[in-house]
C-alpha cells in the first residue's frame, strides 16, 4: 500500500531538506494510525522515531514488521523510544535529543465509550497531553531556534458531536463524550499556539477510519472478526450496541496522507477529512456478512451495554477544503475497505483454527 502512494507523490525527504534526510516524531506510533503513517513516511525517505509508553506486555505488534534490529545502526530509519504523552519532560528530552523536522500527535485514550469509564485520565492524555507536547514544542523552538518545527494535532469527527452533517471547518463542535470534549481542547490548544506564538501547527479533523490493523473493540473491526470467527465456526454470536449510528468510514491509509500533506502546505491550516458518504453500523453489517454468504440477523444480538450515555447519530464530511488545496481524495470506497477487513479477518481465523483444532487455543479465547 504505502509502496503505490509514493509513485504518486514522489520527491525524496532528503532532496527536499538540503540534503540532511526529514526526522519525523510520531506520538501513538503503536496504533492504527501511527503504523501506516510509518510505513508512508519511510517510503518517502525519511528518518521515523516513535514514542512509545511502558507496558507489561509488549505493544508494538503493529510495527514490527517494520522494525529493524536498533543495534544495526545504520539499516534503522524507524526508532522507537519510551516517553508518555502524560510526562512532560519526556516529550521536551526527546525533541531535544530528535531533533524533528514534523511532530505528529497520534497519542490518545481513542474509544470514546471508555472514555465515559475514565473521563479523567482521557482528559489527561488527549487534552492535556496536546498541550504539553505543544508546549515541549514551543520551548525546543525557543531554546533551540528550531522554528521550522511543524506540529499535527489529530483531531475527530467526534467534535461536531450532535451538530448536522454535512459537517465541515466551518461546522459549531457540540461533543457528546469525555473523548470528545477533550479532542476540542486539544484542538484549540493547537489553534493558540498557532496563533500566539506562530508554530506550524495544524489540526486535522479526521472522519472514522478504519482498517485490518484497526483496534478490535470498534464497530467495524468487531463485525468483521466476528464474521471471520463465524465463517471458520469459532463463534455464533455477535453482541452489538446501537445499529442505527450513521458514520463516515474511510481507510486509514488514505487518512495519514493528509496529515503529511498538510505538513507540506506554505501556511499551517485546519482541514476536514472524510469520504463525504456516510453508513449505519447495520449496513456495515449487511455488507461484511454478505460477502462470505452470511445472513448478519443470524448472528446479531443487541446488548444494552454497548449503548452510550450520550450517541453521535449521524456524521458525513465535507473536504471540499482538503480536496481542493491539499489535493487529497480517498482511494479506498466503503465496501472495498469492508470486504478488505473481511479477507483479512478470515485468514486471521483460519490461523486460530489451527491452533484450536492443535489445543494450543481455547475457541472463546482471541490472541
Ligand atoms: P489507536 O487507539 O489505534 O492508537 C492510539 C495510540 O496512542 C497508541 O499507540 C497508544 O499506545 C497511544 N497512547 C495512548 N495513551 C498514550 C500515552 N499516555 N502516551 C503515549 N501514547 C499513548 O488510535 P488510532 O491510530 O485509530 O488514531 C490515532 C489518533 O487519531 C488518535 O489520537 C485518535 O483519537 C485520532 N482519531 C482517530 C480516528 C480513527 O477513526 N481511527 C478518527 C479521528 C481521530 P498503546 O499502543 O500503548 O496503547
Ligand atoms: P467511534 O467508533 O465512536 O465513531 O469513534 P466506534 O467504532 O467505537 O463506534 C461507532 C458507532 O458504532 C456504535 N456501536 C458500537 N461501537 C463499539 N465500539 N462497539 C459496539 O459493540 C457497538 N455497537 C454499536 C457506536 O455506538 C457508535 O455509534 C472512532 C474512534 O476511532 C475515535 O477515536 C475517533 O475519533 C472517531 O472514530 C472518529
Amino acid at each position: 500500500m504505502a509502496s503505490n502512494r509514493s509513485e504518486s507523490i514522489p520527491a525524496d525527504a532528503a532532496d527536499s531538506n538540503g540534503g540532511r534526510r526529514k526526522v519525523a516524531l510520531i506520538t501513538g506510533i503503536t496504533g492504527q494510525d501511527g503504523s501506516y503513517l510509518t510505513e508512508f513516511l519511510l517510503d518517502k525517505g525519511y528518518e521515523v522515531h516513535g514514542l512509545i509508553r511502558r507496558s507489561s506486555n509488549f505493544n508494538t505488534q503493529r510495527v514490527n514488521h517494520i522494525y529493524i534490529d536498533p543495534h544495526n545502526v545504520h539499516k534503522a530509519r524507524m526508532k522507537l523510544h519510551y516517553a508518555d504523552v502524560t510526562d512532560a519532560s519526556s516529550l521536551r528530552r526527546w525533541l531535544d535529543t530528535i531533533l524533528p523536522d514534523e511532530v505528529y500527535n497520534l497519542a490518545a485514550q481513542s474509544h470514546v465509550a471508555v472514555s465515559f469509564e475514565i473521563p479523567d485520565y482521557t482528559a489527561d492524555v488527549v487534552a492535556t497531553g496536546a498541550l504539553r507536547l505543544l508546549e515541549a514544542v514551543r520551548s525546543h523552538i525557543s531554546a533551540t531556534g528550531r522554528s521550522h518545527i511543524r506540529y499535527y494535532q489529530a483531531g475527530s469527527s467526534e467534535m461536531f458531536g450532535s451538530t448536522p452533517p454535512p459537517q465541515s471547518e466551518t461546522t459549531p463542535f457540540h461533543p457528546r463524550s469525555p473523548y470528545a470534549v477533550s479532542k476540542c481542547a486539544a484542538h484549540w490548544y493547537t489553534v493558540n499556539y498557532r496563533e500566539a506564538y506562530g508554530i506550524f501547527a495544524c489540526n486535522g479533523i479526521l472522519f472514522n477510519h478504519e482498517s485490518p490493523r484497526r483496534g478490535e473493540n470498534f464497530v467495524t473491526r468487531k463485525i468483521t472478526r466476528a464474521v471471520g470467527r463465524i465463517k471458520i465456526g469459532l463463534q455464533s454470536k455477535l453482541f452489538l450496541g446501537n445499529l442505527q449510528a450513521s458514520r463516515d468510514w474511510g481507510f486509514a491509509g488514505d487518512y495519514v496522507e493528509a496529515m503529511w500533506m498538510m505538513l507540506q502546505q506554505e501556511r499551517p491550516d485546519d482541514y476536514v477529512v472524510a469520504t463525504e458518504e456516510s453508513h449505519t453500523v447495520e449496513e456495515f453489517l449487511e455488507v461484511a456478512f454478505g460477502y462470505v454468504g452470511l445472513n448478519w440477523k443470524d448472528h446479531v444480538v443487541i446488548d444494552k451495554r454497548y449503548f452510550r450515555p450520550t450517541e453521535v447519530d449521524n456524521l458525513k464530511g465535507d473536504s471540499s477544503k482538503a480536496r481542493k488545496v491539499l489535493g487529497w481524495k480517498p482511494r479506498v470506497g466503503f465496501e472495498q475497505l469492508v470486504k478488505m477487513m473481511v479477507d483479512e479477518d478470515v485468514e486471521l481465523a483460519k490461523r486460530e483454527k489451527v491452533l484450536v483444532d492443535a489445543g494450543y487455543m481455547d475457541a472463546q479465547q482471541q490472541p
